[in-house]
C-alpha cells in the first residue's frame, strides 16, 4: 500500500512499559497494563502510541538491548498479549509505532554470542571488531561512547576488540555488511506485517561508520563523533530500507537523530528523497546545557528557545515535516524545567503544552506528561537505576576535574526521572503495581495522579484532551505559515499561524509575576479559545499564562 500522510494528523503518545502500569503485581509493566489503559488513552484523544522497546532482552539499558527482534520480553508478556494489545489499539482508532533499536544488539543475541564463539562464523562480520594496539593491549583507537568511557571492549583471550557507542553489553552492528541489512529489513517487514503502523528509529544517525576507525584529536566527550554520526552511507542505507520495506506500507518512520544538523535533517525527512518521515532533533531540549552534554548544564532563556523554533519552524517548511516533544524516557520531566517552576506547576505545563501544540509537526506526549508529573528529586545514586547514571556517577569519582563539573547534576538530570512509574492514583504504589516497583514511585504520587486530574475539570490532563481535539485535523495548526511576535520582550513567546486568511496567536509568558504586554491588544481581537486562566483578557498576564486567540 502506498504511503498516506496519517501522521500529519497524529497526536502520539509514548508508553515506557515498564513504568506504564503493571498487570501481575511484579513490580514491573507490561502488555496487559497497557491494554487495560486504552481507555484512557481514547479518553485522552491521542491517535497513536510508540512503545518504547518490549522485545527479548537483558534489560541492561531497559530494552534499548535487544537479543531477540522475534519474541517479547517475558516479563512484557507474550506474543500473544501482543497480538491482542495491536488489534485493542485499532479497534479504538489509536496506530502503533514501534521502537526499532538497530545500531546494536544485546551483547546476548545469538548472533553476538555466535560473532565471540567463532571467528570464522559468518556472525563475526555482523559486528565491528578491530585489532587493539600494541599487541591488544590498547583498544584500537581513542573513541569514547554516549555513556562516557572508550567504545571498546576486549575479547577475553584474544587481541580484538569490538565497538560500542554505548555500554558494552550493546555491540554495534556492522551495516556495511549486506546480510545485516537483510536481517533489519526482515525484522521490519515481520512487524509490518503484524500490522504495526510505523518506527521510531533508535539512533538511525549513527548506523554508518567512516571505515578509517583512526584516532581522533582527543575531545571531553564522544571522541570521534565526525566518523560515527551522520557517517558516510547513512542515507544509502536508509533508502535501501524505504525502497524495499517502508514503501510497501502505510506507516511512517521518525528517527531519532543525535546532533543532526539542519542541513541533514532536510536530507532526512525530504519525501522525494524517500528515507524517513520525520526525526527527533534535540536543539530544544539542549538549550539548557552547553554542546548538547546534559551534564554541562546552562541557564535557560526564551530566545534560545525562540531561535531553535525558529530554525525548525521555517527549516523544514516546504520540504519536511517536524516532530514536537517536549519529554521522553531520556529526557527529565518539563515542570520546573525550560524557564518553569515546580510552584506554578499546573500553569507552567499547560504553558508549555500550548507552546509546542501549535507549532507545524506531530506532537509526542510522553506518559505521566499529560498530568504534570515531576521530577524524583532523588536524594542518592543508590535510588537510580539507569545505567548511563551510574557510569557516569563512577566517571565523576575517578576524575576530580569532571566530579566537580559534575556535581548534584547526575541526580537532577538523570534519566530515571521521566522512568519513575506512571502515577496512577494515591494508593500505595499510585496503582500502578500492588508490589514494590523496579524504580521507587516520585513522594508526590498522593496529590499527583490519573484520579485526581480525571475528577479536577481545571486539570492539565483536560487541558491537553482540549489541545488534541482542538488541533487534529486543524488546517492552520497543519499548514500555516509561522510568525514570531513581540519578540522584544525577554520572557515571552508569542508567534501566529497563518492559514487562508485565518490565524491562530499564541501567547506564552514565562515571567513568574504579572506582565504587560504593551502591543499585545491589536492581536486580542477574534475569538479566545483556549487560556489557563479563566476570566483574564487584559494585555497583562499572569505568572506563567498562556492564552490562544483565533481569528
Ligand atoms: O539519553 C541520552 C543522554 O542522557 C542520550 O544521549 C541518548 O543516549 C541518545 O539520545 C540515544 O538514545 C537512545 O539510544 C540509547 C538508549 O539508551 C536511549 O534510551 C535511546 O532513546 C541506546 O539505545
Amino acid at each position: 500500500m502506498k504511503n498516506t500522510d496519517w501522521y500529519k494528523d497524529a497526536v502520539i503518545y509514548q508508553i515506557y512499559p515498564r513504568s506504564f502500569c503493571d498487570s501481575n503485581n511484579d513490580g514491573f509493566g507490561d502488555i496487559k497494563g497497557i491494554i487495560s489503559k486504552l481507555d484512557y488513552l481514547k479518553e485522552l484523544g491521542v491517535n497513536c502510541v510508540w512503545l518504547s522497546p518490549i522485545y527479548d532482552s537483558p534489560q541492561q539499558d531497559n530494552g534499548y538491548d535487544i537479543s531477540d527482534y522475534y519474541k517479547i520480553y517475558h516479563r512484557f508478556g507474550t506474543m500473544d498479549d501482543f497480538d491482542l494489545m495491536l488489534s485493542e489499539m485499532h479497534k479504538r482508532g489509536i496506530r502503533l509505532i514501534m521502537d526499532l533499536v538497530v545500531n546494536h544488539t544485546s551483547d546476548q543475541h545469538h548472533w553476538f554470542k555466535k560473532a565471540i564463539a567463532d571467528p570464522k562464523s559468518k556472525y563475526h562480520d555482523y559486528y565491528i571488531f578491530k585489532e587493539g594496539r600494541k599487541n591488544g593491549k590498547k583498544p584500537p583507537n581513542n573513541w569514547t561512547g554516549f555513556f562516557g568511557g572508550t567504545t571498546w571492549e576486549k575479547v577475553s583471550g584474544s587481541s580484538e576488540y569490538y565497538l560500542h557507542l554505548f555500554t558494552k553489553g550493546q555491540p554495534d552492528l556492522n551495516w556495511e555488511n549486506p546480510e545485516v541489512r537483510k536481517e533489519v529489513k526482515d525484522i521490519m517487514t515481520f512487524w509490518f506485517e503484524k500490522g504495526v503502523d510505523g518506527f521510531r528509529c533508535d539512533v538511525i544517525t549513527l548506523i554508518s561508520k567512516k571505515q578509517d576507525f583512526k584516532s581522533r584529536f582527543p575531545t571531553l566527550a564522544l571522541c570521534g563523533k565526525d566518523a560515527f554520526v551522520n557517517g558516510p552511507r547513512l542515507h544509502e542505507f536508509l533508502q535501501e530500507l524505504n525502497r524495499e520495506v517502508i514503501s510497501k506500507y502505510d506507516v511512517m518512520t521518525v528517527g531519532e537523530t543525535v546532533f543532526s544538523s539542519l542541513k541533514e535533517a532536510k536530507k532526512l525527512v525530504d519525501p522525494k528523497r524517500k528515507e524517513l518521515t520525520m526525526i527527533f532533533n534535540f536543539d530544544h531540549t539542549d538549550t539548557d546545557n552547553h554542546m548538547g552534554v546534559k551534564y554541562l548544564k546552562k541557564k535557560f532563556k526564551v530566545k534560545n528557545l525562540r531561535k531553535v523554533v525558529r530554525k525548525w519552524q521555517y527549516g523544514l517548511r516546504g520540504c519536511g515535516w517536524n516532530s514536537l516533544f517536549i519529554e521522553n524516557h531520556d529526557q527529565r520531566r518539563s515542570v520546573g524545567r525550560f524557564g518553569t517552576n515546580e510552584n506554578y506547576r499546573k500553569e507552567g505545563a499547560k504553558m508549555l503544552a500550548t507552546l509546542y501544540f501549535f507549532l507545524q509537526g506531530t506532537p509526542f506526549i510522553y506518559e505521566g506528561q499529560e498530568i504534570g508529573m515531576t521530577n524524583a528529586h532523588f536524594k542518592s545514586i543508590d535510588e537510580i537505576m539507569d545505567i548511563e547514571s551510574h557510569n557516569m556517577d563512577n566517571i565523576a569519582k575517578s576524575n576530580r576535574l569532571l566530579g566537580m563539573l559534575m556535581k548534584d547534576t547526575i541526580l537532577e538530570v538523570s534519566r530515571d526521572n521521566a522512568r519513575t512509574p506512571m502515577q496512577w492514583d494515591d494508593s500505595e504504589y499510585a496503582g500502578f503495581s500492588k508490589a514494590k516497583p523496579w524504580l521507587r514511585i516520585t513522594p508526590n504520587y498522593k496529590t499527583i495522579n490519573v484520579k485526581e486530574s480525571l475528577a479536577d475539570a481545571d486539570s492539565i490532563f483536560h487541558y491537553y484532551q482540549k489541545l488534541i481535539k482542538f488541533r487534529i485535523g486543524n488546517e492552520i495548526i497543519k499548514n500555516g505559515t509561522y510568525h514570531e511576535i513581540l519578540t522584544n520582550y525577554k520572557k515571552l513567546f508569542a508567534y501566529q499561524r497563518i492559514y487562508k486568511g485565518k490565524e491562530l496567536v499564541v501567547f506564552c509568558s514565562f515571567y513568574q509575576e504579572d506582565k504587560r504586554i504593551k502591543g499585545m491588544k491589536k492581536y486580542m481581537t477574534g475569538k479566545l479559545i483556549l487560556s489557563n486562566y479563566e476570566g483574564n483578557t487584559s494585555d497583562i498576564l499572569k505568572p506563567y499564562e498562556c492564552r490562544v486567540y483565533y481569528r
